[in-house]
């Protein structure tokens, strides 16, 4: 067989998942549709602070069409009021004694359509005593402030932790021997993943069997399943949680929702199966949050080599600690904050405070609290490089991790797996042409134009495990590959992760064919299923490719190896004398004696050696020796109108490197998404709360997401530095445009105004704060 049909590891394979896609033939959980369906709507508190005095439920109830009004009281009966959170909190599964933010759950109603459901809703009499809403971390902090979390034993205030990473001591040293000292308070908003599909589920659990069998939208079926057994005290091997189609998850979909819970509870109480699909306010008011998180950062230097970094942090976590992130770690990885520059001293100090707003924490594209950290560490370089005097690229590479220092351990603990930080960035200006660029701006600005130029070579940290040191809800952060070959030489991979867009039944296959010669088209690869696929711990923090891509490459390499055996065999000679060449065995020095991976397969069910088991299949469980490091230089050019304060992105230079690239076009599609989610985080993208608690951001007119008309093109380009420790080398990258971006595009803004004295805009960046800026530098026209 010829090899170049293969098409392994490097090429731009077409999306297999897309022909169904792209014929609407997918199938999302709104599709499903069982005999006998209810309807489940929430209904949540129009207030963000609280106290319930009581539910009336009885005119709702009396709707024809409703089945039933499920209160907290109720859940109460079955234990089900209160379940625990991925960071070890509670949090209410419809509110019983008080509401704690606005669109809080407080009770539900099922019904043969969802339109009487809707209705019911508005037949619900809760009366509501309000109470003082603390709505910034700040406030949350002060000593008279209204306590939260009251039903909490032993909570006395709105502190939910003290956290504190790196060595102070050194860090202290260093500042006391700078000669210059930079610092920088910015705040990171709020803002949520808003994937195309909602959540929802399809909860059915049968009254005679007493098997649970969950459609919904989860990035991480079997912790699900698992949580569910512990949460609901339901047997785990009667719990089937099925992931269908999901339409973009971004790590909205990592969390368990009170309406998951309260549909199951429904189903397992009526006998019938009930669905439950969030409406757009209902995501974007109550669903899984990200950021807001307030920073300050300061850098030692001395001899214009950075020598040490304090950063202190405070946390607006909501009203339910519910961060998905590995226990050990309170503010989620965030002490990767000294990014790609190597800074022998560093200190962050995190506090996390309840307020009343929805619970979230570390989703959108973030890789548990890395994106903060990253745009931190990338804004105060830029600021730095201002105070200094310095031109801001120049100030990086002085700073870059040496590519010769790999694997390096940072200040904070990390040990990067691999790095050319300089090779990428020099692409970056390369592509950008920097220095030509820097003598147009300054043309420019003699004729009264603001130019602005912006970069950030940012670092990630992605791939959990391994499972010593991370975990999510005590899971250790493994994952797993099952591989079985047919007779007739076509495969099925299952694996424990899950896509919600990323293109895995292409990328994955496309790693069977590169190990062991059998082409993409003819592997099916599944996910999604907890009946059906092995143990894992899902897709999030990009490490389906390191974790699980590692279990695909380990046990298709395991399956070569008998078929090694079985090649032997078929060729009468050992297989010493065997020489691999994807998708065949030859026999050394005669190239004519060959067997395909297809007639080995064959073999594996109708012709075996003595002593070896029948068929071609395994199991691999993979727990990564490290985490993978991709990086990259980004690069932003902007103009900023005088007269109005808008500013245009005129290019965008993006220099990716995650390792070995299994599918090139599939990477340069999460690397577009998420450089437009960097912009839009930095431009429009923002959920904030009036002093009452009341949520601004609450639609799609109010939270602006930017659409193809503002979106920028972009320019990109790649360095390949692969990981030591992944089988195949490669690195995650679903995330590391939307880390990296944000930072760039601030930094352009603020670069188009650096010469009059302008250090910092907040995210987002809108025309009314440049236009402030503008004023304030004595630059509006
Ligand atoms: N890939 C590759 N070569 C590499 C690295 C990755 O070809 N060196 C491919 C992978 O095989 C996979 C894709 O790129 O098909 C992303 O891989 P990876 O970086 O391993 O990330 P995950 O598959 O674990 O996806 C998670 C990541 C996260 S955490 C968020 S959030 C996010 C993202 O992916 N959500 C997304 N990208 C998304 N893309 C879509 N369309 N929808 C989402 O919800
Ligand atoms: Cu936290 S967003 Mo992605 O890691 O699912």
């Amino acid at each position: 067989m010829a090899t170049t049909e293969i098409r392994g590891i490097g090429h731009s394979v077409e999306r297999k998942e897309d022909a169904r896609f792209i014929r609407g033939k997918g199938n999302y959980v709104d599709d499903i549709k069982l005999p006998g369906m209810l309807h489940l709507e929430l209904l949540r508190s129009p207030f963000a602070h609280a106290r319930i005095n009581s539910i009336d439920t009885s005119r709702a109830a009396a709707l024809p069409g409703v089945i039933a009004v499920v209160t907290g009281e109720l859940m109460a009966q079955h234990n089900l009021a209160w379940m625990p959170t991925l960071s070890g909190d509670t949090q209410a599964v419809l509110a019983t004694d008080k509401v704690r933010f606005q669109g809080q759950e407080v009770a539900a109603v099922v019904a043969e359509s969802v339109y009487v459901a809707k209705d019911a809703l508005e037949l619900i009499d809760v009366d509501y005593e309000p109470l003082p809403a603390v709505t910034t971390p700040q406030q949350a902090l002060e000593a008279d402030a209204p306590l939260i979390r009251d039903e909490k034993e032993g909570q006395t205030d709105n502190r939910i932790y003290h956290w504190e990473a790196g060595d102070k001591e050194a860090t202290d040293k260093a500042f006391a021997d700078a000669d210059k000292v930079v610092s920088l308070e910015t705040f990171y908003p709020r803002c949520h993943p808003s994937p195309l599909e909602c959540c929802g589920c399809v909860a059915d659990v049968n009254p005679a069997t007493g098997e649970a069998t969950v459609y919904m939208t989860s990035q991480a079926p079997h912790a699900h399943r698992t949580l569910f057994a512990i949460v609901a005290g339901l047997p785990e091997h009667k719990i089937r949680i099925v992931s269908p189609d999901i339409g973009g998850g971004f790590g909205n979909k990592v969390p368990i929702y009170p309406g998951y819970v309260v549909a199951t509870a429904a189903s397992l109480l009526l006998g019938r199966p009930v669905k439950w699909i969030e409406d757009r306010t209902g995501n974007l008011i109550s669903t899984g949050y990200a950021r807001d998180y307030h920073m300050r950062g300061e850098l030692a230097v001395k001899d214009g080599r950075i020598t040490g970094l304090r950063t202190t942090l405070l946390s607006d976590n909501g009203a339910f600690y519910a961060d998905a992130q590995p226990t050990k770690f309170r503010a989620g990885l965030f002490h990767i904050v000294t990014g790609s520059y190597d800074i022998p001293a560093a200190h962050v100090v995190a506090d996390g405070a309840y307020t009343n707003k929805a619970p979230g924490g570390v989703a959108y594209r973030c890789s548990f609290r890395v994106t903060e950290a990253s745009y931190l560490i990338e804004r105060l370089v830029q600021t730095a490089a201002y105070e200094l005097g310095v031109d801001p690229a120049e100030f990086r590479m002085d700073n870059f991790i040496k590519p010769e220092q790999f694997p390096y351990e940072s200040a904070t603990g990390f040990l990067y797996d691999s790095g050319d930080y300089p090779a990428a960035m020099k692409l970056a200006l390369e592509k950008l042409g920097y220095d030509d660029l820097k003598r147009e701006q300054e043309e420019a600005r003699k004729e009264g134009r603001l130019i602005g130029i912006g970069i950030a070579s940012f670092t990630e940290v992605v791939g959990a495990g391994h499972g010593k040191d991370y975990d999510i809800a005590g899971l250790r952060m493994f994952d797993s590959a099952e591989l079985r070959v047919h007779p007739t030489g076509k495969a099925i991979l299952k694996l424990g992760v899950r896509s919600q867009g990323q293109g895995h039944e292409t990328t994955f296959a496309q790693i069977v064919a590169e190990e062991l010669g059998i082409p993409p088209e003819d592997v099916e690869v599944r996910e999604g299923d907890t009946d059906n696929t092995p143990y894992g711990l899902g897709t999030y923090a990009s490490r389906s490719t390191p974790v699980a891509g590692a279990a695909t490459a380990v046990i298709s390499r395991k399956l070569r190896d008998k078929a090694r055996t079985i090649a032997a065999h078929l060729l009468e000679t050992s297989e010493d004398d065997l020489e691999w060449e994807k998708g065949a065995f030859h026999v050394k020095g005669a190239p004519d004696r060959s067997t395909t991976i297809q007639d080995v397969a064959f073999a594996a069910y109708t012709n075996l050696p003595d002593g070896v088991e029948a068929g071609l299949e395994g199991v691999h469980y993979y727990d990564p020796p490290n985490m993978t490091f991709p990086f990259g230089t980004y690069a932003v050019v902007v103009e900023v109108d005088r007269g109005t304060g808008e500013w245009k992105v005129k290019r965008v230079v993006a220099v990716d490197d995650c390792g070995v690239r299994i599918n090139p076009m599939i990477v340069e599609g999460q690397i577009m998404g998420g450089l437009t989610e960097g912009f839009g985080i930095a431009a429009m993208e923002l959920i904030t709360f009036d002093e009452e608690g009341n949520c601004i951001g609450a639609n799609f007119m109010d939270y602006l997401l930017p659409t193809a008309w503002e979106t920028p093109e972009f320019e990109l380009g790649e360095t390949v530095t692969p990981s030591p420790h992944h089988p195949i080398g490669a690195k995650g990258v679903g995330e590391s445009a939307t880390v990296g971006s944000p930072a760039a595009y601030v930094n352009a803004v603020v670069d188009a105004l650096a010469h009059a004295g302008i250090r910092n805009l907040e995210m987002p960046v809108t025309s009314d704060k440049v236009w402030a800026a503008l004023q304030e530098a004595g630059l509006a026209e």
